[in-house]
């Protein structure tokens, strides 16, 4: 029997994904960290310390990040034992580098080979959230859905799509990711279909009349030739039971997507369909989504958020039995954020001093950093993912009135 199919045997696990158990039982950890609790452990050290989670930057330009993950933290960091105390910004906070987003009390031993798992339940989700946050931001209030989770291993599409929906999506395309968000999954149709089928013509007709009536028809009209023209044969076919169609342009042809888009919508138009909206995917981010607004009425985006960049968190000691230190480039000792929940303005002071004036709105500065888990038990119960996401869009809203009033 071959070294492999006698790994398969012992480990039953199909996939090369860690169990619930290997992440809970600290095995998702780098050798050096049980290195490490090996030597404190063989010198008899073991020190309460505070740890803070935060970003020094973000990725490309972005000024902000949207905080997701912290639910699956709360899973991981309420199994640790009774001497852990975790405060942390509610997940969806809108937070900007050096600003504490998580910090964790307890003795190091406790914990301390968790940073892996820690880190990277937040890097990856809240780089999707910070993306999906940017696109739908860019939109303008037009849907955006998320279309990305077949770049990615199939067991983080839950993960994947919960990121984009609470990061502002108004709607995902996984069956399992829209079921754990209480949603309806939102797609249209793929290219096999038309092939299949024989054209978009004979797609849209086999589509409406076999698909549930609830589900808008609408029509992919980039397959075998020029989108405005297979646009009208599906108007034509369905009329008013067409919703929109869908134009996923492969890049050889692509060339001045904003003149196909704006011939698409005058060909249709001119001939009484303007009802027809034109959803747009493949190869989507937020400045693409800025350049073709004008002509668009909703969005699939795939890997834009899907292979978001992820948010590059550390996790660095800041006391040791209550003593302030910390290494070179990071501040020592416990530190609170301070936000107006008004302009978003933020400051952050040592955890005992109060904040001041923090800006000119008038808005009354609230601490970020809440408990959320108390002497090893989670300290409250948790938002919703769609509570999540509307906090988030609050969020975006107000952004988008600081920026103005910037400009203006
Ligand atoms: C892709 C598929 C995805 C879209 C594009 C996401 O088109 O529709 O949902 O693309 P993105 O990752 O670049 O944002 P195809 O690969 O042509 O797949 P299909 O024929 O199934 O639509």
């Amino acid at each position: 029997m071959t070294r492999r199919s006698q790994q398969k045997l012992t480990d039953d696990r199909l996939f090369h994904i860690a169990s619930d158990a290997e992440i809970i039982g600290g095995a998702v950890t780098d050798v050096y960290f049980t290195r490490t609790l090996q030597v404190l452990s063989a010198k008899r050290i073991a020190k309460p310390v505070a740890v803070e989670v935060a970003v020094k930057r973000l990725p490309g330009d972005w000024p902000w990040g949207v905080l997701a993950g912290v639910e699956e933290c709360a899973a991981l960091l309420s199994r640790l034992g009774r001497r852990i105390n975790v405060w942390a910004m509610p997940e969806g906070t809108v937070f900007r580098p050096d600003e504490p987003v998580l910090v964790v009390e307890g003795i190091y031993n406790d914990f301390g080979a968790y940073e892996t798992a820690i880190l990277g339940l937040l890097c990856q989700a809240s780089g999707m959230a910070t993306r999906a946050a940017r696109c739908k931001r860019a939109a303008a209030g037009r849907p955006v859905i998320s279309f990305g989770a077949r770049r990615a291993h199939p067991a983080l599409a839950p993960m994947i799509e919960r990121s984009a929906y609470i990061g502002g999506c108004d709607g995902v395309s996984v069956v399992a990711g829209a079921r754990r968000l209480g949603l309806e999954p939102v797609g249209t149709m793929p290219h096999a279909l038309i092939l299949l089928l024989g054209g978009s013509v004979e797609a849209a007709q086999a589509f409406d009349q076999v698909i549930d009536r609830r589900v808008n028809r609408v029509v992919l009209v980039d397959t075998f030739s020029d989108e405005k023209v297979e646009a009208l044969r599906v108007a034509e076919t369905l009329g008013r039971r067409l919703y929109g169609v869908r134009l996923d342009t492969p890049a050889s042809r692509r060339g001045d997507f904003l003149r196909i888009l704006q011939e698409v919508r005058w060909e249709l138009d001119l001939r009484g369909f303007s009802h027809v909206k034109l959803f747009v995917s493949g190869g989507i981010d937020e400045d693409e989504i800025l350049r073709i607004n004008s002509v668009v009425d909703a969005y699939g985006v795939g890997t834009a958020i899907s292979s978001a960049p992820v948010l590059d968190f550390a996790l660095d000691i800041v006391e040791i039995e209550g003593k302030p230190i910390a290494k070179r480039g990071k501040l020592s000792g416990r530190k609170q954020v301070w936000r107006c929940a008004k302009c978003l303005s933020s400051r952050v002071t040592p955890l005992r001093q109060a904040p001041g004036r923090l800006c000119r709105c008038g808005g009354r500065p609230e601490p970020l950093l809440q408990p959320l888990i108390v002497n090893g038990r989670l300290s409250a119960s948790l938002p919703s993912p769609h509570h999540i996401r509307t906090r988030v869009l609050e969020q975006l809203h107000r952004l988008n009135a600081q920026s103005a009033s910037r400009e203006a």
